[in-house]
C-alpha cells in the first residue's frame, strides 16, 4: 500500500494557471474596424499533474467551424489564449467578437466580453455553457447563440449589418451534418498545435450517460454522420500526417466507421479517436481501423464498477470483459488511452489503487482521470443538487480536477488526494515501465513517447510559448506514420498477424 493520503502539490508556471492581464476596462476608444469579426478561445488553467501536451494537441473545432460560416465580405481573426501569446488583440477594435464558452472558462469569457464591449465591439457568446446556462451568459453579451453556431452565425452577422441584432439566437443540432462547410483551418496559427487537423465525422452518441454533457436539458443531439468523402477531403486538404477525431464517439455506428476506414486508408495518415469499448465487439472492424491508420483510441471506461456504470445508464460491456477487449485493440497495434471517472457513489477509498493496478496490469499506454463533475443541466447535477451534495457553483472549478460535490463513501479530501495520487503514480518511472509493450522491439518507441509527451511539462511550456510545438513534433509524427505504414503492409500480407511486434509509438 504505497498510496499517500495527500496528493503532492505540483508547481506550474504562472502563465499556465493565470489568464493574461487585460488592462483597464475604460480607456480612450480606438476606431472600430467595420466587418471584422474576431473569434476567441478563452484561457483556462492547466492541471500540472496531467500532460500539458493535450492542450495544444489540436484546436477546438468550434471557432474554425464558425469561421467557415462567415460571409466572404467579413474579415475573420482567431485568438486562442491557451497558446500563451498574451491577451487577445484589440487594435483594431473588432466590429464583432465571438467567444466560445465552456463552463470551466465561463468566467474568463465574461471578462473578455466586458473588456471588448467597453471598447465598442459587439460580443456574441456561444458554446456548451451558453446552452446549459443561457440566462447567466445573456447578462454578459450583446447576443447569445444557443446550439449550432454554424447555422446561427451568418444570421447574427446579417442582423448586425442591418442594425437589428437580437439578444438570443437558437438552433438545434438535427440539421444534416453534410450541409456544413468544411472548417476554415487557414485562420489557425499552424505552428502552435501538434496538428491542426482536428476533425469531426459524427455528432452525438448512442449512449446518454447521466454525467455527460450530451444529456444536458434542451440539448437534442441525434447521432449525425457526415459523408465519408467530405471527411476524407477535409483531412487531405489540411495536409498533415496526423489527424485527431474529436467526435464524442466515432464508433456509435460500426457500419459507418467501417466505410470511413475504407475511405481513409489511401490517405496514408495516422489518426486517433474517442470510441466506446464496444467497438471491439467485432475484431474485423478493429482491423479496418488499424489498416486505415488508427494508432490510438481514447476510451471512456469511466469505472471498473458495474454499479457505477448502471447508475449512469451507460450501455457498455461488463468491466470484467474490459481486459480482453483492450487486448483486441493492442493486438491490432492500437494504443489505449483510458478515461476514468473517480468519485461515483459505489467508489470507496480503494478505487484509486484498484483503477491504477488495472491500468498497469493491462498495459494501457496512457490514461486520464477525472473527478466526477456534475455539469449543469445534466441528470447528475439535478440528483446531487436535490440531495444537497453540491459544494458550490464556482464553474471554473468544475474542470474535473476539483471536487465540487460531497462523495458518498469518502471525504472530499480523500477524493482530491486519490485523484492526485493516480496521476502521480501513472507518470512515475515504475508505472511507465510496468505498462511497456510486451514486445521488446516496441519498448524504445513507447518509452520515448511516454517521457516526451507525458512527463515533460517544462518542455511543453517552453514549446508552447515559443510556438515550436508543430516544428518539434512534426518529425516524430512523420516517423510514427512511416513505421505505421510498414506495419499496415505487414498486417495486410499476414492476416491475423499480431501487431505487438510492429506497434507504432503513436502520439
Ligand atoms: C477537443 C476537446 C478538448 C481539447 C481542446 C478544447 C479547447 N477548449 O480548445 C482539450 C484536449 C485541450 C480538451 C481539454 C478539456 N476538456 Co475538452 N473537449 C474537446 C472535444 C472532444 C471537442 C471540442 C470540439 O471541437 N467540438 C466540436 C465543436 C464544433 O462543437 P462545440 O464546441 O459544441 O461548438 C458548436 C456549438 O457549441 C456552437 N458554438 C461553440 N462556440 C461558439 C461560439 C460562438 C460565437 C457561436 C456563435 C457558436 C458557438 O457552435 C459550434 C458548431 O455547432 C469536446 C467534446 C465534443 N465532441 O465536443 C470535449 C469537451 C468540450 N471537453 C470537456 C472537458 C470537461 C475538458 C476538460 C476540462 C477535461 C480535463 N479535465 O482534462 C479539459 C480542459 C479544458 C477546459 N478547462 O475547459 C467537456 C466540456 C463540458 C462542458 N459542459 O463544458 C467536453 C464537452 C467533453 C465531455 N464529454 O464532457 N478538450
Ligand atoms: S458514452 Fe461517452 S460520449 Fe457517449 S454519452 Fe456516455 S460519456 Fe457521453
Amino acid at each position: 500500500m504505497g498510496r499517500r493520503t495527500q496528493g503532492r502539490r505540483v508547481a506550474a508556471p504562472a502563465d499556465m494557471v493565470v489568464a493574461p492581464a487585460l488592462g483597464p476596462l475604460r480607456q480612450k476608444r480606438l476606431p472600430v474596424k467595420n466587418l471584422y469579426a474576431l473569434l476567441v478561445n478563452p484561457f483556462y488553467p492547466k492541471d500540472p499533474r496531467a500532460s500539458y501536451g493535450k492542450h495544444v494537441l489540436t484546436p477546438t473545432l468550434a471557432l474554425t467551424s464558425i469561421a467557415a460560416a462567415t460571409p466572404g465580405h467579413w474579415e475573420v481573426g482567431y485568438w486562442d489564449e491557451n497558446l500563451l501569446q498574451g491577451p487577445p488583440p484589440c487594435d483594431p477594435v473588432p466590429h464583432v467578437v465571438g467567444v466560445t464558452v465552456h463552463l470551466t472558462f465561463a468566467q474568463r469569457a465574461y471578462e473578455l466580453a466586458a473588456w471588448y464591449r467597453a471598447r465598442g465591439s459587439l460580443v456574441v457568446l456561444g458554446g456548451l455553457h451558453v446552452l446549459s446556462c443561457p440566462e447567466e451568459a445573456q447578462a454578459h453579451a450583446d447576443a447569445i447563440a444557443i446550439g449550432d453556431g454554424v447555422q446561427l452565425w451568418p444570421t447574427i452577422l446579417a442582423d448586425i449589418e442591418a442594425g437589428c441584432l437580437r439578444p438570443r439566437y437558437e438552433a438545434g443540432f438535427a440539421r444534416a451534418y453534410s450541409l456544413d462547410p468544411p472548417p476554415r483551418r487557414a485562420i489557425l496559427p499552424r505552428s502552435g498545435f501538434l496538428t491542426t487537423t482536428s476533425v469531426i465525422a459524427t455528432r452525438g452518441c448512442h449512449n446518454r450517460c447521466g454525467f455527460c454533457y450530451l444529456s444536458t436539458d434542451g440539448l437534442h443531439m441525434p447521432y449525425r454522420m457526415r459523408e465519408v468523402e467530405q471527411v476524407v477531403a477535409e483531412i487531405a486538404a489540411d495536409g498533415q500526417p496526423y489527424a485527431v477525431f474529436v467526435d464524442n464517439n466515432l464508433g456509435s455506428r460500426p457500419d459507418y466507421l467501417r466505410r470511413l476506414c475504407v475511405a481513409l486508408r489511401p490517405l496514408g495518415i495516422i489518426w486517433s479517436a474517442a470510441v466506446t469499448i464496444d467497438i471491439t465487439d467485432d475484431p474485423t472492424l478493429v482491423r479496418e481501423m488499424a489498416l486505415a491508420g488508427c494508432t490510438g483510441v481514447f476510451v471512456g471506461f469511466e469505472s471498473l464498477n458495474a454499479g457505477n456504470l448502471s447508475d449512469a445508464h451507460k450501455r457498455t460491456p461488463a468491466p470484467d470483459d474490459y481486459a480482453r477487449r483492450v487486448e483486441v485493440l493492442h493486438r491490432h497495434g492500437i494504443q489505449v488511452n483510458g478515461s476514468f471517472v473517480l468519485g461515483f457513489d459505489h467508489d470507496r477509498a480503494d478505487v484509486f489503487e484498484r483503477t491504477v493496478e488495472w491500468i498497469e496490469a493491462n498495459r494501457l499506454e496512457c490514461a486520464t482521470f477525472h473527478i466526477l463533475t456534475p455539469y449543469p443541466g445534466t441528470p447528475l447535477f439535478r440528483q446531487l443538487d436535490a440531495q444537497g451534495r453540491l459544494l458550490h457553483r464556482d464553474w471554473h472549478l468544475y474542470d474535473t480536477a476539483h471536487v465540487v460535490f460531497q462523495p458518498k463513501h469518502m471525504s472530499c479530501e480523500e477524493l482530491d488526494a486519490g485523484y492526485a495520487w493516480c496521476y502521480e503514480r501513472l507518470f512515475s518511472h515504475r508505472s511507465i515501465w510496468r505498462r511497456r509493450p510486451t514486445d521488446a522491439r516496441a519498448v524504445a518507441a513507447y518509452l520515448a513517447m511516454s517521457y516526451l509527451y507525458k512527463r515533460s511539462n517544462r518542455f511543453w511550456h517552453w514549446l508552447i510559448r515559443r510556438r515550436l510545438t508543430a516544428r518539434v513534433w512534426r518529425p516524430l509524427i512523420e516517423h510514427s506514420r512511416r513505421r505505421h505504414l510498414r506495419f499496415r503492409r505487414r498486417l495486410l500480407q499476414v492476416p491475423g498477424a499480431r501487431a505487438s511486434q510492429y506497434v507504432s509509438p503513436g502520439v
